[in-house]
């Protein structure tokens, strides 16, 4: 089944996505994600000037191989524009096999190892009051996983509070915005957030909560030993991951669980956070880390050292990314749950998907392939807008981690 044609489509409903068709001899096409949040235009060239000229002509049904192909072949291993580019290709040849084979992509995978997939939302507010009461919407609407996340006394913006309530958009028209943090004030009021939440909502649902890569090992080991008593479901990103032997400090001083990878994208950046137990979910996804062949690696990896998925599922990862990687989810043996920010409407129109929302998890429909599909013309509505994510600088001016 020959490839006779491929495009990259970027739309901006809201925010930006960058899109790959991939069309056959047959008449079947597929698509896969390619949105690299703040560096679209990059992922958009790397595979419209590079990739798509090595597609043409080739078997649509030979995936392992052009993954293989397209990974070994570039030469310049990895990286996050090689890896997004390679995961469109590889999600789009996943659409097309399930599509050609008749079958939702699940059973390609292995079959259905459970109902649904369970999701965490997005609770956050401006103080403790404004998140427990986010907190308890979320819980209202069924969901049995909420992160929460809070604004920090002296701090003007930090990440993960929104101004509207159910919509979270951290990247911004123009420019970056620049934020000032600092780990003492954050350090100095999360504890109570977590002990408001639980004495006021209980213990019966899972509670999360991401760092997002701001503090130092000691300061991460502090902060998970503080919060034992709230038996947190994980602490995301509680350390910037790029050294890993680092995680080691922080897990001498607290059973905190620990989730981390949404950064990474290949199984090499996950290997020793793994195989020493460093962490107890992966957070890599289908968008970044190398489409469905790639995960599915990763995640039977990590069954061997009890780590399950946690995959990274915001709005900067397109309605396709979330359908294949429900997919994935719902096949494999060690799924631990799934990130779930709503997108807005006008996404929601332009990808039309087969996924849907109850009791606390995305269930799939059983549409051949993986179920998302792109409205070209309603894209079109909505040109590229550059936007950038923020930057962080400490109070005295020094650049820190966003
Ligand atoms: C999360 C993430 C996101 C990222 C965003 C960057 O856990 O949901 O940390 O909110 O900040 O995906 O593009
Ligand atoms: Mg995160």
């Amino acid at each position: 089944m020959k490839i006779t044609n491929a495009r990259v489509n970027i739309t901006c409903p809201g925010r930006n996505f960058v899109t790959l068709k991939i069309e056959t001899e047959k008449g079947l096409y597929g698509i896969g994600d390619a949105t690299l949040n703040g560096r679209e235009l990059a992922v958009a060239s790397y595979l419209s000037d590079h990739v798509i000229p090595c597609l043409i002509g080739r078997d649509a049904q030979r995936i392992e191989d052009i993954w293989q192909y397209l990974y070994r072949g570039s030469y310049w291993r990895g990286g996050p524009v090689t890896m997004s580019a390679i995961s469109a290709v590889d999600t789009a040849l996943w659409d097309i096999k399930a599509k050609a084979a008749n079958m939702p992509l699940y059973q390609l995978l292995g079959g259905k190892s459970r109902d649904g997939i369970m999701v965490y939302g997005h609770a956050n507010g401006r103080d403790i009051e404004e998140s427990c009461a986010a907190a308890e919407k979320f819980l209202s609407l069924g969901y049995k996983a909420v992160r929460v996340q809070s604004g920090v006394p002296g701090l003007e913006t930090i990440y993960g509070v929104s101004k509207d309530k159910m919509f979270y958009e951290p990247a911004t028209k123009g420019l970056p915005v620049e934020q000032v943090w600092s780990s003492a004030k954050y350090l100095n009021h999360i504890p109570a957030l977590f002990e408001t939440i639980r004495e006021r909502l209980g213990y019966e649902f899972h509670l999360l909560h991401d760092v997002h890569h701001r503090l130092t090992p000691i300061e991460a080991g502090q902060l998970g030993k503080a919060v034992e008593p709230y038996r947190l479901f994980w602490l995301e990103d509680p350390v910037p991951a790029e050294n890993q032997e680092s995680l080691r400090l922080i897990r001498q001083h607290t059973t905190t669980p620990l989730a981390i990878g949404e950064i990474f994208n290949t199984i090499w950046d996950c290997k020793t956070l793994i195989e020493n137990h460093l962490i107890d979910y992966i957070r890599t996804t289908i968008v970044h880390a190398g489409g469905i062949t790639h995960l599915r690696r990763i995640a039977d990896f990590a069954s061997l050292y009890h780590v399950r998925t946690g995959c990274h599922g915001a709005t900067d990862l397109s309605p396709v990314c979330l359908g294949a990687s429900l997919h994935l989810n719902l096949a494999i043996p060690n799924f631990g749950i799934h990130e779930y920010m709503r997108h807005t409407k006008e996404t929601d129109e332009v990808f039309p998907h087969d996924y849907y929302f109850e009791n606390g998890a995305l269930y799939l429909g059983d549409k051949p392939g993986h179920g998302v599909d792109l409205d070209e013309e309603k894209a079109a509505h909505y040109p590229y807008n550059p936007a950038y994510l923020p930057v962080n600088r400490l109070e005295d001016g020094t650049m820190w981690n966003w």
